[in-house]
């Protein structure tokens, strides 16, 4: 296959509630979507980068220059499949998600040319995966009951809270005591230090399935040591951007179970990778969120139904973030989100209402000659 030229396009999309975690508040995503234009048809990537460089060191201004300076140009106007991508892109250092972002384009026009489903493609197991949801820092104790209340409701069959220094233990008991035994477990963005081990040792009492990215994303010895004080199993997010990195975690007995985000490993092929090492040595993992389009959401949730995928993921519906998506929505049936059949990611794009909400284009290759913006 050829790659002929990269669509690159951004668009804002408004949250249907403001979004706290420990790094920050999120009330809308400024989200970058590629489609990648090959001799054999079309696909779609989306960047999951945020808008500042708070949860991790990547952010989407960072994304688009890379992508249109240093990442695409290495893949135009040769032969290729979206398995070599990762290497033909080995030579830029880190940028994850800009890399995963085109490597899924690639795979989506690669697969969609084929008639395969991304579901197939990654050998899922399972018509419809189990979905949780994450539930930001709220402004009380009583508006928290509230929001994880209603989406108990909904059917989601997991809840993860958000923590921060403050805003944890108290929390943590009030949904115990309000919901009784629902799955619950709470994610911290690294905002503890190790020096915090015994306070978080206050959270064992409760039950949690796991506590997931405590500490800082490269004190990764550290989330061992931390594991001798609680009892709770330590679930690594932002530590964990390749497999090697997922394999050295696993060795240094730093995370029991590992959330996996395409994003932010640089792609589905890598996150592929991290799924049957953590099979292999018996970890289950989980499918992360960060807040997707449709696009993104199709990917995620095909991969989700592969079989080490045994823990809900932060897989929710459409109407959970966006009240109009750009794709067909995700709806959630009985706490779970199906998995799409279609050719390729299986979703179809909304033109008129995707372009409606476009406020930047760019094309990088042969349509565009050279870099337009
Ligand atoms: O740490 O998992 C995280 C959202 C943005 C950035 C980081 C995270 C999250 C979430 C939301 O927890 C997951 C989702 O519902 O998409
Ligand atoms: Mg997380």
């Amino acid at each position: 296959m050829k790659l002929e030229s990269v669509e690159l396009r951004r668009i804002k999309l408004s949250l249907v509630a403001p979004f706290e975690t420990s790094f920050g508040v999120q009330t809308e995503r400024d989200v970058l979507l590629l489609k990648a234009i090959t001799d054999g048809g079309e696909g779609w990537g989306e960047c999951v980068a945020g808008e500042e460089p708070t949860y991790s060191s990547e952010y989407v201004d960072a994304a688009g220059h890379v992508l249109i300076h240093h990442l695409i140009p290495r893949l135009l106007d040769r032969e290729l499949v979206a398995a070599d991508v990762s290497a033909l892109l080995h030579p830029v250092h880190g940028h994850q998600m800009a890399k995963a972002a085109v490597e899924m384009a690639v795979l989506d026009a690669e697969l969609r040319a084929q008639g395969q489903s991304f579901g197939r493609f990654f050998g899922a197991v399972r018509r419809a995966v189990d979905c949780g949801v994450s539930v930001g820092i709220q402004p009380s104790i009583a508006e928290l009951l509230q929001t994880v209340g209603g989406y108990l409701d909904q059917g989601y069959r997991r809840i993860k809270l958000k923590i921060k220094p403050g805003w944890d233990v108290e929390p943590v008991r009030a949904v115990r005591e309000r919901f009784g035994d629902v799955p619950l477990q709470v994610d911290a963005n690294t905002a503890y230090s190790l020096a915090d081990a015994e306070h978080l040792a206050k959270l064992d009492p409760f039950g949690l399935l796991l506590i997931e990215q405590p500490l800082p994303e490269e004190q990764v010895l550290a989330h061992a040591q931390l594991a001798r004080t609680v009892r709770t199993p330590i679930c690594l997010d932002e530590s964990i951007t390749s497999a090697q990195s997922a394999a050295d975690a696993i060795e240094l007995g730093a995370c029991r179970v590992i959330n996996i985000k395409p994003g932010r490993v640089g792609g589905y092929l890598e996150a592929r990778r991290i799924h049957d090492l953590c099979a292999a040595r018996g970890l289950p993992v989980w499918m992360g969120g960060m807040l997707e389009t449709g696009i993104g959401r199709a990917g995620n949730v095909a991969m989700a139904a592969m079989p080490g995928f045994t823990l809900p993921g932060d897989t929710s519906a459409s109407d959970r973030y966006y009240h109009r998506d750009i794709t067909e929505p995700f709806v959630l049936e009985d706490g779970r989100l199906r998995v799409p059949t279609g050719p390729g990611l299986g979703v179809s794009i909304d033109a008129e209402y995707l372009e409606s909400i476009t406020y930047w284009k760019s094309v990088v290759g042969r349509a565009g000659s050279g870099v337009r913006s």
